[in-house]
């Protein structure tokens, strides 16, 4: 064969491989959008975000398709957070502290004691509420797309055994970097140390810190239970978290797939909140077969009463105080 020959067959073979490729790729006009997320396979989170991008590359034919990221690979929520802000990460799945950080009204829903349950929060996050909070994320550069559950937070400990507001005196506790989680600790008498969640299992087994709080799940798959068997079910948080896009990535969407991208986020939201209450009991059954042995509060005054000075500081300032009035409005603890 000539030279000429060999090299028109060998550019047809391309051709014919590049249409093949296409044939299989979807046809995308953006690249993938990465959606990063902290949590491990199988932790309700993950499995939500998994079926969302699925869900959104079917009802957008392809013209949308998300990455999902898991087990923080894309760097820590602190860092995390702001680069969702910034456009340089699409799409994200976080903790209502730190996002507070950045959009300080959200500061209102992440109170100690407001609430006594998930579905008080989730009746006020799936009204009007939550739709001012959403307004109010966009303009901070957050599209929220789904109210993911966040869970009651917790103390535990690898020593001490709490049981009343007096036993927190002296402990250095676990807290993320935020405002309101720093404040709760000092106010129970305790040191704060703001470490990042992945280091949180470093930090125990170095001696670093004596307890840390979060729910039941992370307690969990972040392994913190094989080390801190004292639990104090104070339930002094309840949270939500969100599923948020970057309003800079937000604004490329066209307006119909957005429409749809709101939806399947919803539909997430409500699968994520399902796996959730499954996911706290079996957390709990592998605690206590791990030998995790669980205390109460016997009353939660005292506690109430020692967060007076980070209630009241929200109360008096303009960007929290009308929502926690709705808050409160809607039933306390
Ligand atoms: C987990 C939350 C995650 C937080 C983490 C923490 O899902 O968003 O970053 O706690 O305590 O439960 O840092």
């Amino acid at each position: 064969m000539k030279l000429c020959h060999r090299l028109a067959l060998a550019a047809s073979v391309l051709l014919v491989q590049v249409a093949a490729s296409h044939a299989q790729a979807p046809q995308t006009s953006n690249a993938p959008l990465r959606l990063w997320n902290i949590h491990p396979d199988g932790y309700p989170v993950t499995v939500a975000l998994n079926s969302f991008a699925q869900d959104v590359k079917k009802i957008t034919d392809g013209r949308v398709v998300i990455d999902v990221f898991s087990n923080g690979v894309l760097g820590d929520q602190p860092k995390a957070v702001p680069m969702v802000k910034s456009g340089e990460l699409e799409m994200a799945e976080f903790g209502l502290g730190p996002l507070s950080q950045e959009v300080k009204s959200m500061n209102a829903i992440n109170l100690p004691f407001l609430f006594s349950n998930t579905e008080q929060m989730f009746r006020l996050l799936d009204g009007d509420m939550g739709n001012q909070f959403k307004t109010r994320l966009e303009a901070g550069g957050y599209v929220v797309l789904g109210w993911y559950d966040g869970g009651a937070r917790s103390f535990y400990c690898v020593k001490k055994k709490l049981t009343g507001p007096r036993d927190f005196a002296g402990l250095r506790i676990r807290v993320q970097a935020t405002d309101i989680y720093l404040e709760l600790v000092k106010l129970l008498g305790a040191t704060p140390v703001a470490v990042p969640y992945k280091d949180v299992l470093d930090a125990f087994e170095t001696g670093k810190i004596d307890c840390a709080e979060n729910n039941l799940p992370s307690f969990i798959s972040a392994g913190h239970y094989k080390i801190a068997k004292n639990f104090f079910l104070t339930e002094h948080v309840i949270t939500p978290e969100a599923l948020v896009m970057s309003t800079q990535a937000w604004k490329k969407i066209a307006p119909a797939d957005q429409i749809k991208l709101r939806e399947a986020g919803q539909r997430s939201a409500l699968l994520m909140r399902q796996l959730w209450q499954k996911r706290v009991i079996e957390a709990r059954d592998i605690a206590l077969k791990a030998g995790v042995t669980f205390e109460r509060p016997v009353e939660f005054g005292a506690y109430i009463s020692r967060m007076k000075p980070l209630h009241q500081k929200y109360w008096v300032d303009p960007a929290t105080r009308t929502e926690l009035m709705t808050i409160l409005a809607g039933g306390v603890k």
